[in-house]
């Protein structure tokens, strides 16, 4: 190789003047455009492209590291990836944000602004495919080799627009032009099979007759922080297999042929915007294969290329299963081992055994993935076979084990004969998995005392907790500036690789000064908020008054319904005593809901009427304001969280698995007002049961409640208030031209149940509101917990959490560079 060549690459030395050319070069010879016509877009994508060839070389360097040093590797395999605009985060990692603000300010333009203009991926729904976002930035910050996978998908994540209170959505065409940040590897490309059917030749299964998609691999380089580590995050586009290409020669069936093509590669075109039910849609099924099998076939050709054996492949490979999204790779692996390399039936499912983990990211049953065994017959009939050898191989075990107890078989069976015959794939990840993670001890808890509790009877040592965690980088570093800089001038930089380092700020957290400080970085960042809603909402808020805020996908359990009933029994309390001294509020919600889930759109349409109804009531000014932001995603959480003063986290206890905004928001400075669910709870156990807000029923309680039989209109009948707020909704208060609107919603209440203990929560709610509101009159005290809040977060840095998922499960060590 020629050395000079090298060192220019690796030169750490980037002049302004370098980067400048580079970025005109961008403009002239890849964009085509003269610097004098070109557009602001079009000087993003030059500014993109400049930046990114600066941390190529250090891509380069890692894969060669970890090709040489012949480490073992983990794959992350996700549906999902949240990974938020690139620019800023590639910029901080590599030291290089002064820089160019410098250059691009030379240049004319407002950097700020031009921030702005970059594409945010939505290519997730939330909480998991943003930790798995998290996750890519600690392992490559941490050294640690490991891949994500994902799909590529045409449109991601819906855009929310909210007309006449209603949420509007519409296509996100996020690659209209072009993503700057792929590598697309049109050399990597697998044939994925679906359909046909499966004869025995020779005692060996041939599947055959298979209707194929072409996989082709886009990669994407994710920079570890001010380290020379980097790792890619690999996304699979789906193309129609070159066999439908030649048809279209035929004159007579060219559009036909197109039309197959279309519909062939339909898999990667669009993510399923649903979180919260499982629909058994066949695409869906054939995206979660898609991905898998272009993945393990991906890994196992990358594994022979240096070793050419599978003996060492548990040794070298690990493969990480991000809910059950993607637990068909178990049967691909054995399939391709078995059928394709002769490998035994044994040996192929030992390696799976240790090859593989999985984490469990929700206990809600309807969130739960079963696929009809028919459908799956129909699409993968093999991996039918391999998952029936699996089940009965188990089974038999099972029955060795714990021959008394008749009705276990059944229980523990892949195959749930009582709704039809349906694959639980959760079963399947159970059994095969050496290990099974929940993502907060509360729900690892309640995970192996339900939902697996007959497979941690039989596999005792599977089951552990690794606790989510975020990256200080983006959430802070990228997020927080002003607070990033105020925390450096107290101790220097390290905290930002070495979170509970946070610690070391105790010592100024009874200096009046300090406090001060902190207070006027919060300010300002709501200044800045405070301009954006105007902005976009034409809302007038006040920066002074507390900012409270719940944002987050509109679900029933998380209860954005409850945080409502506060908002109308506060206006109401405001009306009945104008004279007080109120504790000026601005109440601020965003979230998506799924688009097939009416009762989390009413939601959103009730949040906008009260918005309306509120903010125009001049009797109540600027006492209390409401704001839906439109549009929630990473981005926009981004401005929002830095902003915040309160913290809603208010799901019903045993509803929320772990949460990971709840840990945003006390990194920044907010305080939480939230039930003992999830992650609260260990983030309580952190900062302390005096700097932290917590109401309603414990898991316990609830429990007690619901076998007790719950009277939901007791609660009505007995609170005064509580029965106003109903009936205000009830009456069409809030909707004087149509007063019937909300009638099934408040029914759903009343009379359905309460299925989520609204009202059951509601008293201890509003009396806990009381004492924020209290606290927030007293601004050095209130400064006080936040700093608590702030020292005491290092525990929810996902570097921890990712040092024991590598230590714990995955059996990985870092990258020597
Ligand atoms: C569920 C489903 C259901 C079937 C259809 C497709 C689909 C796609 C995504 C999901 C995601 C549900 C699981 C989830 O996002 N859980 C969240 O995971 C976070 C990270 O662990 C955690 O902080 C949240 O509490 C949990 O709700």
């Amino acid at each position: 190789m020629n050395s000079h060549f090298v060192y220019e690459c690796n030169s750490p030395l980037v002049t302004h003047e370098a980067l400048k050319n580079s970025i005109i070069y961008k403009l002239k010879f890849v964009i085509g455009k003269e610097p004098y016509i070109a557009t602001q877009r079009e000087w993003l994508e030059a500014i993109l492209l400049a930046a990114r060839d600066r941390i190529v070389d250090r891509w380069m360097t890692t894969n060669r590291a970890e090709y040489s040093q012949q480490l073992k590797q983990v794959y992350y395999l996700s549906m999902e990836f949240l990974l938020g605009r690139s620019l800023s985060n590639t910029l901080i990692s590599m030291n290089m944000y002064d820089d160019l603000v410098t250059v691009v300010t030379e240049l004319g333009f407002d950097f700020e602004q031009l921030l702005e203009q970059e594409t945010d991926p939505g290519l997730g729904n939330g909480g998991l495919g943003r930790l798995a976002a998290c996750f890519l930035d600690s392992l490559a910050t941490m050294n640690l080799p490991g891949c994500g996978y994902g799909i590529r998908y045409e449109y991601g994540m819906f855009r929310q627009t909210i007309r006449n209170g209603q949420q509007i959505e519409c296509p996100d065409d996020w690659l209209a032009h072009g993503n700057p940040w792929e590598f697309p590897r049109t050399e990597s490309r697998y044939q994925i099979q679906f359909e046909g059917h499966v004869i025995e030749e020779d005692g060996c299964q041939q599947w055959i007759k298979t209707n194929d998609i072409i996989a082709v691999a886009y990669d994407q380089i994710i920079p570890g922080y001010k380290t020379e580590a980097t790792n890619t995050l690999r996304l699979w586009s789906a193309k129609a297999s070159d066999e439908f290409d030649l048809q279209i020669f035929n004159d007579g069936e060219y559009y036909s042929a197109v039309k197959k093509k279309n519909e062939s590669e339909n898999v990667s075109r669009v993510l399923y915007p649903n979180d919260s039910t499982y629909s058994g849609k066949e695409l869906r099924l054939k995206q979660e294969y898609f991905l898998v099998s272009a993945s393990v076939q991906d890994i196992l050709y990358r594994h022979w290329l240096v070793y050419e054996t599978w003996d060492n492949l548990a040794d070298k490979v690990s493969i990480h299963l991000n809910d059950t999204h993607p637990v068909l790779a178990i049967p691909e692996l054995i399939r391709i081992l078995i059928d394709k390399h002769q490998v035994s039936w044994q040996d192929a499912f030992s390696l799976a055994n240790k090859i593989f983990s999985y984490t469990n990211h929700t206990l809600m049953s309807e969130a739960l993935e079963t696929w009809p065994v028919e459908m799956i017959r129909k699409i993968l009939p093999r991996h039918l076979q391999i998952i029936y050898q699996i089940n009965d191989d188990f089974l038999q075990q099972v029955i060795q084990q714990f021959p008394h107890d008749y009705e276990l078989p059944r229980r523990v069976s892949i195959i749930n004969e009582d709704y039809g015959q349906q694959v639980r794939m959760a079963w399947l990840a159970a059994i095969v998995c050496h290990k099974v993670n929940g993502v907060s001890k509360l729900h690892s808890q309640l995970m192996v005392d339900a939902l697996f509790a007959d497979f941690a009877l039989i596999f005792p040592n599977k089951f552990c907790n690794i606790t989510n965690g975020v990256t200080p980088r983006r959430w802070l570093a990228v997020a927080n500036p002003e607070l990033t800089e105020m925390i450096e001038e107290n101790i220097g930089q390290q905290w930002l690789t070495d979170l509970p380092l946070l610690d070391e700020l105790k010592q100024w957290a009874d200096y009046p000064q300090f406090l001060d400080k902190l207070r006027q970085v919060k300010l300002r960042n709501k200044q800045k908020l405070a301009i954006f809603i105007a902005q976009t909402q034409g809302i007038v808020i006040n920066p002074e008054a507390l900012f409270d805020v719940q944002i987050k996908r509109i679900h029933e359990y998380k209860r954005q319904l409850l945080n409502l009933m506060h908002v109308i029994t506060h206006y109401n309390r405001i009306l009945a005593n104008p004279s007080k001294n109120w504790v000026p509020r601005v109440v601020i919600f965003s979230g998506k809901a799924a688009s097939s889930y009416s009762a989390a759109k009413k939601i959103i349409h009730l949040i906008n009427d009260v918005a309306k109804v509120i903010n125009n009531d001049e009797r109540i000014g600027d006492r209390l304001k409401i704001v839906f932001i439109p549009d929630y995603g990473v981005s926009l959480a981004q401005k929002i969280i830095p902003a915040t003063d309160l913290s809603e986290q208010i799901s019903l206890a045993g509803t929320e698995a772990s949460g990971t905004g709840n840990m945003k928001f006390a990194l920044n400075g907010a305080l939480t007002i939230g039930t003992l669910d999830g992650a609260n709870v260990e983030i309580r156990e952190h900062v302390g049961h005096e700097n932290i807000f917590i109401f309603g029923h414990t898991i316990e309680e609830v429990k007690q409640i619901k076998q007790n039989y719950y009277y939901p209109r007791w609660y009505y009948d007995n609170d005064a208030e509580l029965k106003q707020v109903i009936d205000q909704i009830n009456h069409g208060y809030f909707k004087p031209d149509a007063p019937n609107f909300y009638h099934d919603l408040t029914n759903s209440l009343l009379d359905g149940g309460d299925q989520y203990l609204l009202f059951a929560d509601y008293r201890s709610y509003i009396n806990t509101q009381e004492q924020v509101n209290k606290l927030y009159q007293d601004p050095l005290a209130w400064q006080s917990k936040v700093t608590q809040n702030i020292c005491n977060m290092g525990f929810f840095s996902s570097d921890r959490t990712i040092k024991e998922y590598a230590t714990q499960i995955w059996n990985i060590k870092p990258i020597n560079l």
